[in-house]
C-alpha cells in the first residue's frame, strides 16, 4: 500500500483499486455469472427501508456459492479470495493471517432500488472498526468489492459518505435513508476489473441503479485473523478445501492468533547484547 493509498484510506475510509482483475480473471468471471444467471436470486424489494429517494422498481439480485461452482466457473473465484493484488491492501489493514468471512455477488438491474446507508462507526462495534495506533491502521471487517462491470458516474451502485469510519455522533436517520444532505454522499464510479476497498465501519450503502446495463459487484468480506463473525460450533472444512492452494486454505480456515510483530523484541536484544559480553575497548 503506497503512502498516497494509506492517506487517502485513512481519510475517506475506502480506496478505489486500478485494474486489479486481468482482463482474463474478468472475463472468466463474467462468463461464470452467465452460466449461473438462472440462479440469482431477487430480493424482495425491501433494502431502501422506505426511503422515498432510494426506492426502486425491483429488488437488488443475490447469488451466491462461488467456491462450489464447477470448474472451471469456480477458479477465478478461488483466486479471488487471495489475489495477489488485494492481498497486500489486507495484510496492511487487518494483519497476516487475515480471514474471509463471507462472500457474494450483487446484481442490479436498470430500476433496482437502492440500499439504505447502514453502519457509520457508531455506536462501535467490536469486530467493524477503524483505528489508527502506533504509527498504522486496524480495521475491524475489511471488504473488497470487485466491480465486473462499468459504473459511471451517476449510474448509482455503491456510495458512501466519505470519512465516516471516524464519526463519533449517531448519523441522523434523513441521511441514512438519503433523504437529506445527499451531496455530501459520494457515488463511486469504477471500471470493470476495478476493486473497491473499503471498511465495514464506512457509512455504506447503494443507490438505485440507473445504468442501461447490469450491475455486477462480488463482495467479499474480510476480519483479521482472530475474529470469526459467524462461527457457530466446531470449525469444519468445507467439501472443496482440499482442492484449494496453501494460500486459499489459510484464508478460510478456523479463526486463530498469529504474532503479528516479533514477541518480547526488546528483551530478546537485551539478552543478545549480554551474551555478546562487553565491547572491546
Ligand atoms: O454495493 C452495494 O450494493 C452495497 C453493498 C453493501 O452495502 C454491503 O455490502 O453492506
Amino acid at each position: 500500500m503506497t503512502e498516497a493509498e494509506k492517506y487517502l484510506f485513512d481519510v475517506q475510509g475506502y480506496l478505489v483499486i486500478k485494474g486489479a482483475l486481468s482482463t482474463g480473471e474478468l472475463a472468466a468471471a463474467n462468463a461464470a455469472i452467465d452460466h449461473h444467471a438462472g440462479r440469482i436470486q431477487i430480493r424482495p424489494n425491501d433494502l431502501a427501508h422506505g426511503s422515498a429517494t432510494l426506492q426502486g422498481r425491483t429488488g437488488r439480485g443475490d447469488l451466491g456459492g462461488m467456491l462450489t461452482w464447477e470448474k472451471p466457473h469456480c477458479e477465478v473465484y478461488r483466486q479471488m479470495i487471495v489475489h495477489p493484488r488485494l492481498t497486500p491492501y489486507l495484510e496492511e489493514l487487518l494483519g497476516p493471517g487475515f480471514r474471509l468471512e463471507g462472500l457474494g455477488i450483487i446484481t442490479m438491474e436498470a430500476g433496482a432500488e437502492g440500499f439504505w446507508f447502514h453502519e457509520g462507526g457508531t455506536p462501535f462495534d467490536r469486530s467493524r472498526f477503524y483505528h489508527y495506533h502506533n504509527g498504522r491502521m486496524y480495521c475491524g471487517m475489511t471488504n473488497i468489492a470487485v466491480q465486473l462491470t462499468d459504473v459511471k458516474p451517476g449510474e448509482g451502485g455503491f456510495a458512501c459518505l466519505p470519512g465516516s469510519h471516524k464519526a463519533n455522533y449517531p448519523c441522523p436517520g434523513e441521511i441514512r435513508l438519503y433523504e437529506a444532505h445527499q451531496e455530501r454522499i459520494a457515488q463511486i464510479p469504477a471500471q470493470a476489473g476495478d476493486a473497491i476497498l473499503f471498511v465495514e465501519c464506512l457509512m455504506h450503502g447503494a443507490l438505485p441503479w440507473a445504468g442501461d446495463h447490469q450491475r455486477r459487484s462480488v463482495i467479499l468480506r474480510y476480519n483479521s485473523g482472530v475474529v470469526a463473525e459467524g462461527l457457530m460450533g466446531a470449525y469444519t472444512q468445507p467439501p472443496f478445501y482440499a482442492e484449494l492452494s496453501e494460500a486459499q486454505q489459510a484464508v478460510i480456515s478456523a479463526p486463530r492468533y498469529r504474532h503479528e510483530f516479533p514477541k518480547n523484541r526488546e528483551v530478546l536484544d537485551l539478552l543478545a547484547a549480554r551474551q555478546a559480553g562487553p565491547s572491546p575497548g
